[in-house]
């Protein structure tokens, strides 16, 4: 999954992608370097982010999603937490929803039911404003199994068939450095839940930590670990921003898992 932000603000690309034909341009070339997926968001999440209003990100993401449509077969997904946003986007032609907040609007799962969108649920702790106050957990990858578990349930209830339901464990909401990577390291007990896995550790700050100290654009190597752990414990997707480099870790591991004598 390609990371299209078409934010002022977001971590380490807000800004770039803001004009419409930047964006364009930049999605062409991870469909080039073989995404399958892009995610096209509209609103940062990133710790301490300002929300947008439905409107402002409506008016970012839907010509965007609109001009994908029309030029790419790649499936695009949209990154918002708002139902009325999920909507638009739909209708302009995104085919699933990535809700970081896994259906905080009461919107939502009526939006995505009545679409027959598949929908990404992640974890998150309070909102991007407060999720880093408090990261202490007794033990983190229970707890976000659990909350996975809840979310997908209710997901269900609310008429969002099982199978369109992917689960996320939200690396970097609401969680230290060492909680992020006890993910990574137990994520089979994610996978384990029985729904399609997406992970999102690309150029994340624990990742800063553990390089001690690199800036965002110097954490290509730790983005590239993450994924190739992601990958072989079962993730079915990772979000990315670098496409070309990610593929061909993702490639080779699945040379390593199909190798036989
Ligand atoms: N991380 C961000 C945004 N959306 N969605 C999923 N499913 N999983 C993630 O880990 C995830 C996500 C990070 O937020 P942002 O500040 O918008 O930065 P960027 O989009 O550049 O990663």
């Amino acid at each position: 999954m390609g990371i299209l932000n078409v934010t002022p603000d977001s971590f380490s690309d807000g800004g770039r992608f803001d004009d419409p034909e930047r964006a364009l341009r930049h999605a062409a070339g991870m469909v080039e370097d073989g995404a399958g997926l892009i995610d096209v968001g509209g609103e940062s999440t990133r710790p301490g982010s300002a929300p947008v209003g439905a409107e402002e990100e409506i008016r970012r993401v839907v010509p965007v999603i609109a001009a994908l449509r029309a030029r790419f077969d790649v499936p695009i997904s949209v990154d918002t937490v708002k139902a009325e946003v999920a909507r638009r986007a739909l209708e302009a032609g995104a085919d699933l929803v990535n809700d970081v907040s896994a259906l905080a609007d009461p919107a939502m799962p009526q939006a995505l039911a009545r679409s027959g969108a598949a929908a990404i649920l992640m974890h998150m702790r309070g909102t991007p404003a407060t999720m880093q106050l408090d990261t202490r957990y007794r033990d983190v990858v229970a707890e976000v199994a659990a909350a996975l578990r809840g979310a997908a349930r209710r997901a269900q209830e609310a008429g969002i068939a099982g199978a369109k339901i992917l689960l996320d464990p939200g690396i970097g909401f609401g969680k230290s450095p060492e909680g992020n990577l006890e993910l990574l390291r137990r994520l089979p007990e994610i996978v384990a839940l029985g729904h399609p896995v997406v992970v999102g550790a690309s150029r994340k700050s624990f990742l800063g930590a553990v390089l001690g100290g690199a800036p965002v654009d110097r954490r290509l190597e730790g983005s590239l670990a993450c994924a190739a752990v992601a990958a072989w414990l079962g993730a079915r997707i990772v979000r990315v921003h670098d496409v070309r480099e990610t593929v061909r870790v993702v490639r080779t591991i699945d040379a390593i898992r199909a190798a036989t004598v």
